[in-house]
């Protein structure tokens, strides 16, 4: 394929290329009764190398669909026996959302009723049969580009730039939703914000760029050891780590060990080493009259400021 199309020119054979191979980890799904126009659909998938799976009716689909969670794309018929594209496309939508999965549909009569109502039932393209090769490989392609831009928009929304943590707003949505639960199974939770100390003196000393690369090796070194909790960046030298199932002390402990891991670390910075400490403030669930996370954050930032006042590099709770 590469070597018919690389007659326009060597760098779009190696765009070509690249797409191939990113092709690859791509599953698609045919849902199609014809088993001819099923073959001929799986070819020209599998011509640019997709991974294909095939349904002969929309009951079999939606079964492939439970069984394989890589699947990205659905391309259906819409007259199938069992069930046809449209209920399909109602049932799919019923149990993912459009951004996890792109559906482009397909039939065969000359009937723009049928697009139409592909559409409203929740499929994001059509395509009439027969239809040209071309064009085909060219929707496909889109929706699964339309999917890849979904996914990275919405890892930078709830990321933070600089550390790659997940950023205030995240924490705050997953975190609520974390507290809740907590709430109803009665179980324990607390939240810990820690704070770098004298983190001003870095940029002042050092320059910003190197303030930067502490930030992020803290950031590493919270993944690396709380990892398995909800970590996030929530203001600029300040970090947040919810922790479902560990009550006051334990959580106090968990945040003690980290203070002093933090304070043995070297950081690395250009041309030089710094040393820092952490302050940090916990605040268990079960204290509050009325939990939510805007009182646990309260109350962790008193005991943050308690934290600063006796000292610094301290965990208080
Ligand atoms: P304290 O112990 O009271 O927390 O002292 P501090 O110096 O850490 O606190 P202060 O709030 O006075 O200063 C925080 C500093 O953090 C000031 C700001 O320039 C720096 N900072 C915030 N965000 C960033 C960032 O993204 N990069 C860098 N390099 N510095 C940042
Ligand atoms: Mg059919
Ligand atoms: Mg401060
Ligand atoms: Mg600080
Ligand atoms: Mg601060």
């Amino acid at each position: 394929y590469v070597i018919k199309e690389s007659r326009f020119s060597y760098q779009y054979a190696v765009q070509m290329l690249q797409r191939l191979e990113k092709n690859r980890s791509v599953e698609v799904l045919i849902a199609e009764d014809s088993s001819t126009y099923r073959h001929y659909v799986r070819q020209l998938l599998e011509l640019h190398q997709y991974r294909v799976h095939e349904a002969e009716n929309g009951a079999q689909a939606l079964e492939i669909l439970q069984q394989q969670p890589a699947i990205r794309l659905v391309i259906t018929d819409y007259h199938m026996p069992q069930l046809d594209g449209f209920e399909l496309v109602q049932a799919i939508r019923h149990r993912f959302e459009k951004r996890n999965i792109a559906i482009i549909g397909l039939s065969g009569q000359e009937d723009s009723a049928i697009s139409v109502k592909f559409i409203k039932n929740g499929a994001n393209d059509f395509l009439s049969k027969p239809f040209e090769q071309e064009e085909f490989v060219c929707r496909v392609t889109n929706n699964i580009e339309a999917l890849d831009s979904l996914e990275q928009l919405q890892w930078q929304a709830s990321r933070d730039y600089l550390t790659g943590l997940y950023n205030r707003r995240y924490f705050s949505e997953e975190g609520e939703t974390l507290l809740q639960r907590a709430v109803r199974e009665q179980q324990p939770l607390s939240l810990a914000v820690l704070d770098i100390d004298f983190f001003k003196n870095i940029n002042d000393e050092y320059g910003h760029q190197a303030g930067d690369m502490v930030l992020q090796q803290l950031a590493q070194l919270l993944e690396e050891t709380l990892g398995r909790f909800l970590v996030a960046r929530t203001g600029g030298e300040e970090f947040s780590v919810l922790l479902p199932g560990l009550d006051n002390d334990k959580a106090l402990s968990l945040l003690n060990g980290l203070r002093q891991n933090v304070e043995e670390r070297i950081f690395d910075i250009p041309d030089d080493f710094v040393r820092i400490s952490i302050s940090a403030g916990v605040a268990a669930s079960v204290a509050l009259p009325q939990p939510s996370l805007s009182a646990l954050f309260a109350r962790a930032d008193e005991h943050l400021y308690r934290a600063k006042e006796a000292g610094r590099n301290l965990v208080m709770g």
